[in-house]
């Protein structure tokens, strides 16, 4: 049997993980290192983490008299939904659990995580860099198999980047350049920023008052509901052959910008309840115009992933009263291991729970629910973390690196949200190379989804990355 009553879980040992900001040669990296800490804008500092990165460096040993500590106490009881300020419990519990008799690791299907005493910290480590285990998503309830050792298999195949690829500043065939027309019959006007139009082929379109009137519910098994919403395409540039990661940093500052306006205007309409802003980006993903863009849709209903965040968030929230990512990134900056880059605004890591195999969270220092909130130092640091982060993709793999990317914001409901804390997913689907991928198959189609190679080795690899592009521009 599991003991009910818990000692307070022991985080000395995320304190001893390895220091953020050192290269492999030992020398500091240069990553924000020195940063200094940014005001709050807003006076809302309830659980700002805008610690200097250098001092997260550092491997500061958390003081167990500290809010966040105690909170971890609090949070040890039994059978509570997992949340990150659980992790080194979570990753001390099947070692635990299988001392007490598998019963409750073999049956579990949820994310209750039986309190432990505090086991070695020798156990957790080995198993989170050498055993199968299971992470939890704090954000979303759902868990990844994580098969560390499968990394170690031999791997005889090509690695080679693709020919680089030339392509015009315009081209007279692409429908976003600068006064070309679109295959609805408009003219894109001659912009020479951003351009935001709506799309000519929306997946969702405004409401009509009647729509409500045609919902099914058949026996609570055949269900439908009809959705309104609104679809825009942003160009991020006029140029044709740049991408996020080509762009001067004010250049990216602008398309920040328009993120927030259209989050903030069409979330001020009563039809809509959720905005997602998000880029496809590369042939891999789908993406049928090399022309950086990006999309917003925006609709009546919370679409299930923005929901899903939500509702743990808000559990968390009315636990803690604060926000799951600030109390998940205070975690992160102690230990350090998964963090890739950061400056005095935002932090970008590879999640403990990453799925796709160079997975990275942007997160907010300040716990903010949309763009909305941040002022111009927020914006330029956004843009900046977008920037050097995409450019060490680029180099990666040595090509421009694929990957779905979008902003979490919270819902425009009506309600207030003082749980939800801003962030940014980016989702590459690339494995070993410049053309092997991931496919998320089997398995992972009908079990749950699984990596090999852990989350801290990807972090590591993207670390040691430069975030400059090389000399005349290429990756
Ligand atoms: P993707 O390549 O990421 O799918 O984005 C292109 C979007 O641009 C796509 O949603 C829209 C498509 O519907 N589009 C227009 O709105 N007008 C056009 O003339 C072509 C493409
Ligand atoms: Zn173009």
């Amino acid at each position: 049997m599991l003991t009910t009553t818990t000692p307070p879980v022991d985080l000395s040992w995320t304190a001893a993980a390895p220091p953020v900001y050192r290269s492999r040669g030992g020398e500091p990296l240069p990553d924000g290192a020195g940063a200094s800490e940014v005001a709050s804008e807003d006076g809302r500092g309830d659980s700002d983490v805008s610690q200097p990165v250098a001092s997260v460096g550092s491997a500061k040993p958390i003081d167990p008299s500290d809010e966040t500590a105690q909170s971890v106490d609090a949070t040890s009881e039994r059978n509570e939904p997992a949340s990150s300020v659980d992790l080194s419990r979570s990753a001390i519990s099947s070692a635990s659990a299988s001392a007490d008799g598998d019963a409750a690791a073999r049956g579990r299907t949820d994310d209750a995580v039986p309190a432990t005493a505090p086991a070695a910290r020798g156990a957790a480590d080995e198993m989170l860099r050498e055993q199968p285990h299971r992470r939890l998503n704090p954000l979303t309830g759902e868990w990844v198999l994580v098969s560390p050792h499968r990394a170690k298999r031999p791997w005889q195949g090509r690695v080679e980047p693709l020919a680089p690829v030339h392509r015009p500043a315009h081209d007279p065939t692409c429908y976003l350049c600068p006064g070309n027309e679109r295959a609805g019959g408009e003219r894109n006007p001659e912009y020479t920023g951003t351009f935001v139009f709506d799309n000519d082929f929306a997946a969702l379109r405004p409401g009509s008052p009647d729509g409500a009137a045609a919902d099914v519910d058949v026996d609570g098994l055949l269900v439908a509901r009809a959705e309104t919403g609104i679809c825009r395409v942003i160009c991020f540039s006029p140029r044709h052959d740049l991408s996020l990661p080509d762009m001067e940093p004010a250049a990216i500052r602008g398309v920040v910008d328009v993120w927030a306006e259209e989050y903030a205007r069409l979330g001020s309409r009563p039809d809509i309840g959720h905005v997602q802003v998000f880029e496809n980006k590369g042939e891999a993903m789908g993406c049928s115009n090399p022309h950086p863009h990006g999309q917003i849709w925006a609709q009546a209903s919370v679409p299930l992933i923005a929901a899903r965040e939500t509702a743990r968030m808000e559990a968390h929230h009315a636990r803690h009263r604060r926000t799951l990512l600030s109390d998940y990134l205070r975690l992160e900056l102690a230990a350090g291991e998964r963090i890739v880059l950061a400056n005095d605004g935002f932090v970008a890591l590879v999640p403990f729970w990453a799925v796709w195999p160079f997975e990275t969270l942007v997160v907010s220092r300040r716990p903010v629910p949309s763009l909305a909130e941040l002022g111009d130092a927020g914006r330029d640091a956004l843009a900046d973390v977008v920037k050097r982060l995409t450019v060490r993709y680029d180099h990666l793999f040595g090509i421009s690196f694929p990957y779905s990317a979008g902003l979490h914001q919270a819902p425009t409901d009506g309600r207030p949200h003082p749980e939800w804390h801003l962030h940014m997913h980016f989702l590459p689907p690339l494995l070993r190379s410049a053309t092997v991928r991931k496919f998320m198959v089997g398995y992972e189609m009908l079990g749950e989804p699984q990596r090999d190679a852990t989350p801290e080795s990807a972090a590591e690899r993207l670390r040691a990355l430069p975030d400059v592009r090389a000399a005349g521009g290429a990756a």
